[in-house]
């Protein structure tokens, strides 16, 4: 990586690898997470959650729980519904119950609540419930959900026939299917993303504190997203009193959100209900099961993918069709005018024009979500999609895949470029970035080592995923979640002495936002990283933001916190005039002081020029050093990456060894190094579980068959490879400091180079495409089928 530092290491601005100032308190047990806080007079609430995927509720049978000591009360729909809080608007603009009131849909739905004084009366009590149900029929296969003799699953909604939830396209119909039927190849497959989930170490929770005297609600939870759901709060809530100046939420520190975190739960609801009846504070914290079997999934896509071109090996058109299975309600997190995200990125890295996409999406008694998981909007669909395709398109006439990518690429000098499902793509180099790939794992020498293995019957596969991200939504004509749109913001104080505190209206969860926003400020101040305290994650205190998913800190807030230091860089600027008696033209800049051009020993340091703006401070001029910026970014930023796995096969066993693994990322100028590389380590691992490992498993009586980590396998660093990472580095055109976000870039990437190696390493048997996860049965079953073994 090369990336010149213009500031000192003392300084820290961008590219020095400081060390996370955040981890000090994590190393040391420290951190304050939701668990951590203990109120007086705490309740604990526990979850009673339905065994069946589809059942009417016939009784709830509370009595031998209230007995249990300790229990104060059980929670049902019906309680809720006396107070019009049974159900709760999703993020994009569906209906969830809170608490049911007579139908269950999906295995492991919240069914009542059992409030106590201590978390183990409340487990007790929750045990000692005992629920009635009818069980019926569910609808758990996607494809099915849509027969005419398939059950409508929403009856909640008058005049509602089916069970399909929406249909969205893109791209030219007309057009696409005259480039296929006029192309010489042609090759088509289907696939599926499979659901799975994103399960961060810390489950979710909360603590709701209603104080009755000043009727005013602190909320204290895990969400990416406070500023957002204190208004959601504040619209939902405002009828019985809690406007938005009486809701505060706080995000304490979070231990992994991973888009998990984005979504509003019932428990949030159910608990903040419970406390503003009672007036006092409960705490909601999920158990491991709860956590995996009932919160969002992610992914869940069956896409028909296919591919045109001619026999050299030009792409000129792909079709994707997708059926999204969203479970009991659509409980996405998607900006709404997307109702399938960015997926429409799935036109990849390459430079054709034409193509076309439709989406359907359809209720099934599954549990809600379809979103999180470090996606950037269900990015990892799309790239999957394209990137599978590519491979599927050069086996199919017979041309390296890497040959064919560099014969495709959109080349650097056409940025701007305009895709045909109308994003812009801001900059990039593909062909530096595989080429750097190729050089760092030794591709030639690879194919050669396949060549001979091949010959002697081994398995050895290489697989290339050369993709194009889309992240920081972003541009406020196009992005909003409930009608508020997607900027964000960046507040700076700067305190006489020097020193500052910085806020954001985003909010980390791990992904070191204290060291890298502090960083953006002092290469634009030239204060010292180590001397500028940074705040999320309190909606009293921070500005305004939408949050942190969709890696859009770094593209907005990041963007707001380079702004809001221009600021006061001017306002430096004019105190420097005034103390050294020359005119503002005459100053040069410094990281860290104003000096007059010509003569570098008058000089005023930025921290001198802080005091004075508290001391000396020209008159007229406004007193204090303070800025605050939202910002609104004029295009998204694209991050690429070009991933190369190598993999060798067992051909008894089906066993897959993932030999390296090399990636190269593009996400323009990097603020920290280290960090980001920390980010690169845990996407990729966060890769391969869905490549190798991860899925969630449903019967057709909607029993989830891997409910617990038992059977959904997390990969660990025994199952990860030895990443090998490095950059190339085409700065976005538009944004501040030329960052563009990488939060979700490997993850994105990952699956697909994987999946590629390992079908390369099969392909001489006639095997063109396997779905993922792809485990050792799975390929020994196609093995057996090809009669390879
Ligand atoms: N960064 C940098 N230089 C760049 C880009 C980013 O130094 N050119 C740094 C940033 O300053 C930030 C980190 O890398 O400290 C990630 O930045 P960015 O890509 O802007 O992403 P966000 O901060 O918005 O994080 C969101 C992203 C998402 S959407 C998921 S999901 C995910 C991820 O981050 N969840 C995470 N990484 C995670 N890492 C941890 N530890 N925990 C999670 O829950
Ligand atoms: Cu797509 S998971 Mo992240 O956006 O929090």
């Amino acid at each position: 990586m090369t990336q010149q530092c213009k500031t000192s290491k003392a300084i820290g601005g961008m590219g020095h690898s400081i060390k996370r100032k955040e981890d000090v308190r994590f190393v040391q047990g420290k951190g304050n997470y939701v668990d951590d806080i203990k109120l007086d007079g705490m309740l604990y609430m526990d979850i009673v959650r339905s065994p069946y995927a589809y059942a009417k509720i016939k009784k709830i049978d509370a009595e031998a729980a209230l007995k249990i000591p300790g229990v104060v009360a059980v929670v049902t729909g019906k309680d809720l519904e006396q107070y019009n809080l049974h159900w709760m608007p999703t993020l994009m603009s569906d209906t969830q119950m809170v608490l049911p009131t007579d139908t269950v849909m999906y295995q492991a739905q919240e069914v009542a609540a059992v409030i106590a004084t201590s978390r183990y009366a409340a487990r007790d009590g929750r045990e000692a419930v005992r629920v009635d149900y009818e069980p019926m029929k569910p609808v758990i296969d996607p494809f099915k959900a849509l027969d005419p003799d398939a059950p409508v699953l929403r009856t909640d909604k008058p005049g509602k026939t089916d069970n399909h939830i929406w249909h969205w396209e893109v791209g030219d119909k007309a057009k696409t299917e005259e480039v296929f039927a006029n192309a010489e190849v042609v090759v088509k497959e289907q696939m599926h993303i499979p659901r799975i989930h994103v399960a961060s170490i810390e489950t979710c929770g909360c603590v709701a504190d209603y104080d009755k005297v000043n009727n005013h609600l602190t909320m204290y939870m895990t969400t990416q997203a406070p500023h957002a759901i204190r208004t959601v709060i504040a619209l939902v809530a405002g009828h019985v009193g809690l406007t938005e100046e009486k809701v505060r939420v706080v995000a304490p520190d979070i231990g992994g959100g991973f888009g998990g975190k984005v979504p509003v739960y019932p428990g949030y609801v159910i608990a903040i209900a419970v406390s503003f009846l009672v007036g006092k504070p409960v705490k909601w914290i999920e158990d491991r099961s709860e956590n995996l079997q009932a919160d969002s999934f992610a992914r869940d896509y069956h896409i028909t993918a296919e591919m045109a071109g001619t026999k050299e090996g030009k792409i000129l058109a792909t079709r994707f069709k997708v059926l999204a299975d969203h479970g009991y309600t659509d409980a996405s997190a998607n900006p709404s005018k997307f109702p399938t995200g960015m997926f429409s990125i799935a036109t990849g890295s390459y430079d054709y024009h034409t193509a076309y996409m439709e989406a359907d999406a359809i209720y099934t008694n599954k549990p809600p979500g379809g979103v999180a998981y470090r996606c950037s909007f269900r990015v990892t669909e799309a790239v999957h999609a394209i990137e599978r395709m590519t491979d599927r398109f050069a086996l199919e006439i017979g041309k390296d895949p890497a040959q064919l990518r560099f014969e495709n690429f959109i080349k650097k000098e056409d940025f701007p470029w305009p895709s045909p499902t109308g994003w812009i793509y801001d900059s990039g180099d593909y062909e530096a970035g595989l080429r750097k790939a190729m050089d760092a794992i030794g591709y030639d020498e690879l194919r050669k080592e396949q060549a001979e293995k091949r010959a002697n019957g081994e398995l050895m596969g290489i697989g290339i995923s050369t993709f194009t991200e889309v992240v920081g939504a972003g541009p406020s004509k196009d992005f909003d979640i409930l009608g508020i749109k997607m900027f964000d913001s960046a507040e700076i104080r700067v305190h006489p002495t020097g020193k500052a505190i910085a806020r954001f209206g985003t909010k980390s969860q791990g992904q070191g936002h204290e060291t890298t926003y502090a960083q953006i400020i002092a290469e634009e101040l030239g204060i010292p990283a180590e001397n500028i305290q940074v705040e999320e994650g309190d909606t009293d205190t921070a500005p305004y933001g939408l949050g942190t998913y969709a890696s859009r800190s770094t593209p907005t807030a990041g963007a707001a916190a380079a702004i809001a230091a221009r600021k006061l860089r001017d306002k430096a600027r004019k105190i420097a005039a005034y103390l050294l008696e020359v005119s503002e033209d005459d100053l040069e800049w410094e990281p860290g002081k104003f000096f007059v051009k010509g003569a570098p020993e008058k000089a005023k340091t930025i921290q001198e020029l802080v005091f004075a703006a508290y001391t000396n401070h020209p008159q007229g001029m406004e007193a204090g050093f303070e800025a605050t910026h939202y910002y609104d970014p004029p295009n998204l930023t694209f991050p690429s990456g070009a991933y190369i796995c190598v993999v060798d096969i067992d051909k008894e066993t089906g066993g897959i060894n993932v030999r390296r693994f090399v990636a190269i990322d593009d996400c323009g100028n990097i603020i920290n190094p280290m960090i980001v590389q920390g980010q690169v380590h845990g996407g990729l691992t966060q890769g391969i579980a869905p490549a190798m490992y991860e899925s969630l498993v449903y019967d057709e009586a909607g029993n989830i068959l891997n409910g617990t980590f038992m059977d959904y396998l997390v990969p660990t660093a025994v199952e990860s490879p030895n990443w090998e990472t490095g950059h190339v580095i085409t700065p976005s055109p538009h944004h501040p400091i030329g960052a563009k976000g990488v939060g979700e870039s490997p993850t994105v990437g990952a699956p697909p180079a994987i999946a590629n190696a390992i079908v390369d390493a099969l392909s001489p048997y006639g095997i063109t495409h396997l779905d993922i996860p792809i485990t050792p049965y799975k390929v020994w079953k196609a093995l057996k089928e090809k009669g390879a073994i």
